[in-house]
């Protein structure tokens, strides 16, 4: 058992309260890893606020991390104590027929299948002060030292940086590959990204490496718009400069509407005006947010031929994509080190949230 410190969110509406943990050995097919560096998203803050479904406190958060392994159990074959690696929120058994189809990548042992609060074998290996403390996603890379089943587990090249490719667990990845993966920009097609957030931006990056030759970023937040701009933006607009519906004015800007529109906030209202926003016939609209509510739409919205589509991490198969994600990085592909603004001791993990809450970081970096 190793003792170490994690950020413990003990029951909802209350900041992280940083503890001394324990955490058990892995058991067979699963991975013990020393987190270096885990970057603080907004679902992390959905769960402090306890509106995401299907998690038990108390519990450990963070699932955008990157360590290096401690420790394995039996059986695990694809990594060893030393190797770098992603602990994947999204794991690739490779057995499920997802798994097993090249065209999906949302492998049946997620969290929507099947809440991951425990490790499969529906025990904790963190507990603290005597109490069982459940894991988040699996992979509560808030923590220290955490346990992970061997297929969410991603081994990524020696050389890479931890502090950065962090980022890869979960915004990074998500956004890009809404981009690349699931909406398949075409080039010279023009996108509208709603939410300039470290999900948004990515979405950005992708749509720009996917060569669109248009890109209009969308944020309440101007402060958002000077990276937007660094990163591939071709237009910022604050929906808060005009009177009549967002939806209104970026089919004006486009004529007919924009080819691809991505949601990367998770409102109702904004998930209406991105689909609304792609063309009536051949837009198509990815949602990346998470939704706070239902939404109800009208049906003409896709009977003219619109697609709505959603994304799981940016359509990637985690466990085999990722390590060509950061192998991509390490060839400077595109330079995802622009959406990290911040970087902070572990110990002020809250005053990251704070950050992120303010509007005033994009990807917080938080450092063992
Ligand atoms: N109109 C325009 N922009 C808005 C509005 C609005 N009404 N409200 C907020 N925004 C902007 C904010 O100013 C901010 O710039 C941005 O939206 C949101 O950014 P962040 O930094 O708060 O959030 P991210 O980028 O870390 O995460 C956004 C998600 C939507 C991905 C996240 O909240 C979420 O829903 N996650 C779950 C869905 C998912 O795909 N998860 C993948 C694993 S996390
Ligand atoms: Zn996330």
């Amino acid at each position: 058992v190793i003792r170490c410190r994690a950020a413990v969110a003990w029951t909802p509406g209350k900041p992280l309260s940083v503890e001394e943990v324990e955490v058990a050995p892995p058991k067979a097919g699963e991975v013990r890893i020393k987190i270096v560096a885990t970057g603080i998203c907004h679902t992390d803050d959905h769960i402090l606020k306890g509106s995401l479904p299907n998690v038990e406190f108390p519990v450990i958060p963070g699932h955008e991390g990157a360590g290096i392994v401690e420790s394995i159990g039996q059986g695990v074959t694809s990594v060893k104590p030393g190797d770098k690696v992603i602990p994947l929120c999204l794991p690739q058994c490779g057995e499920c027929s997802f798994c097993q189809n090249p065209e999906s990548n949302c492998c049946q042992k997620s969290h929507f299948s099947e809440p991951q609060n425990l490790l499969p074998d529906k025990t904790s290996r963190f507990s603290c002060k005597g109490k069982q403390i459940h894991h988040f996603l699996w992979v509560s890379t808030f923590a220290e030292y955490t346990v992970v089943p061997e297929y969410a587990v991603a081994k990524i090249d020696a050389a890479a940086p931890l502090d950065k490719v962090c980022l890869f667990g979960c915004g990074f990845s998500t956004g890009y590959g809404a981009a690349i993966n699931t909406a398949k920009v075409k080039p010279g097609s023009t996108c509208a990204v709603f939410g300039l957030g470290g999900v948004g931006l990515s979405v950005v990056m992708g749509c720009k490496a996917a060569g669109a030759s248009r890109i209009i970023a969308v944020d309440i937040n101007k402060d958002k718009f000077a990276k937007a701009k660094e990163l591939g933006a071709t237009d910022c607009v604050n929906p808060r400069d005009f009177k009549k519906p967002i939806q209104e004015v970026l089919t004006e800007m486009t004529g007919q509407g924009v080819d691809y529109s991505f949601e990367a906030i998770g409102h109702a209202d904004t998930m209406i005006a991105a689909l609304a926003s792609c063309n009536m016939n051949t837009g198509v609209c990815v949602m990346v947010g998470v939704l706070d509510s239902e939404i109800s739409i009208d049906p003409v919205l896709l009977l003219t031929g619109r697609t709505w589509k959603g994304t799981m991490l940016g359509g990637w198969k985690t466990r085999e994509c990722i390590p060509k994600l950061v192998s991509s990085y390490l060839e400077r592909k595109f330079n995802s080190d622009l959406l990290i603004t911040h970087t902070l001791p572990f110990a002020k993990v809250n005053e990251g949230f704070e950050l992120l809450r303010a509007g005033k970081s994009i990807r917080t970096v938080l450092l063992f």
